[in-house]
């Protein structure tokens, strides 16, 4: 891509009560270099929603709730070839964007910013990690039932890119936390050519944490357990 050029691609940010990672990562996002730039609100009430709209985003509503809605809203109202989902907390490095989409530029089916490839850091600081170490075990069992091909190692962040039309594809159905995981293990279903790049996660900037862990998992889980074959009254 030339230095002037824009993508042909749409930046999503999603965002519930965001204010203060907005305010945080802004200017560090390479808005300029995007076709579109837009956010898709799961019902802020902190401000989120006008501090956009004054920066000149397009915030779309979701009719029903969660980040898996949200990212059917994006995929659906998005006109660009690619899309590259973006959350704006604080934990996501705006300098992986353009990565991300340069991954499927030149030919990733999808591309996975990894927080525990070689090279990455997590940004868990209790020091037995619970999280990361479900986060691994959940992506061991999504490579062991589902993966023919090189082993993922990050098969729940939601900081990634992808061709529009191949999420549309999918056809996914989840809607809250596990949407990634649902993607991801579609995607190795289907043999698609998943590519990672090695991610420094940061801290939450403020705000609070809409993935309380025990519930989260536990959709993780019934989300792996719908996608074996077979499994359909799981759902
Ligand atoms: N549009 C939309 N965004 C959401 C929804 N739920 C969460 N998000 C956003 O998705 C991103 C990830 O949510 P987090 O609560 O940070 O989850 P997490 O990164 O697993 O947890 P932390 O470690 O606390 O950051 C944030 O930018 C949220 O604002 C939703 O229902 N709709
Ligand atoms: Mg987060």
């Amino acid at each position: 891509m030339s230095a002037g050029e824009r993508r042909d691609s749409t930046l999503v940010l999603l965002v519930l009560n965001e204010i203060d990672g907005l305010r945080a990562v802004w200017d560090e996002l390479p808005l300029h270099r995007f076709a579109t730039t837009v956010a898709v609100d799961g019902g802020s009430t902190d401000g989120t929603r006008a501090w956009l709209e004054a920066r000149g985003i397009p915030v779309l509503d979701q009719r029903v709730r969660g980040r898996g809605a949200a990212f059917r809203v994006a995929a659906r109202a998005a006109t660009t070839e690619r899309l590259v989902f973006y959350s704006p907390d604080g934990n996501e490095d705006p300098a992986d964007i353009e990565r991300l989409d340069d991954l499927v530029l030149h030919g990733a089916d999808l591309a996975i910013a990894s927080r525990f490839a070689v090279g990455s850091v997590n940004e868990e600081q209790d020091l037995l990690r619970p999280r990361a170490r479900v986060n691994e075990a959940l992506t061991w069992l999504a490579n062991a039932l589902f993966n023919r091909r090189a082993t993922v190692t990050d098969t729940i962040n939601g900081f990634r890119a992808l061709p529009r039309a191949r999420l549309l594809e999918l056809d996914t159905t989840v809607k809250r936390f596990p949407i990634e995981y649902q993607i991801s293990i579609r995607a190795m279903q289907r043999g698609w050519d998943i590519r990672e790049l090695p991610t420094i996660e940061g801290q939450r900037a403020g705000g609070e944490s809409k993935a309380l862990s025990w519930p989260v998992g536990k959709d993780h889980l019934k989300v792996l357990l719908s996608e074996l074959p077979g499994a359909k009254v799981l759902q």
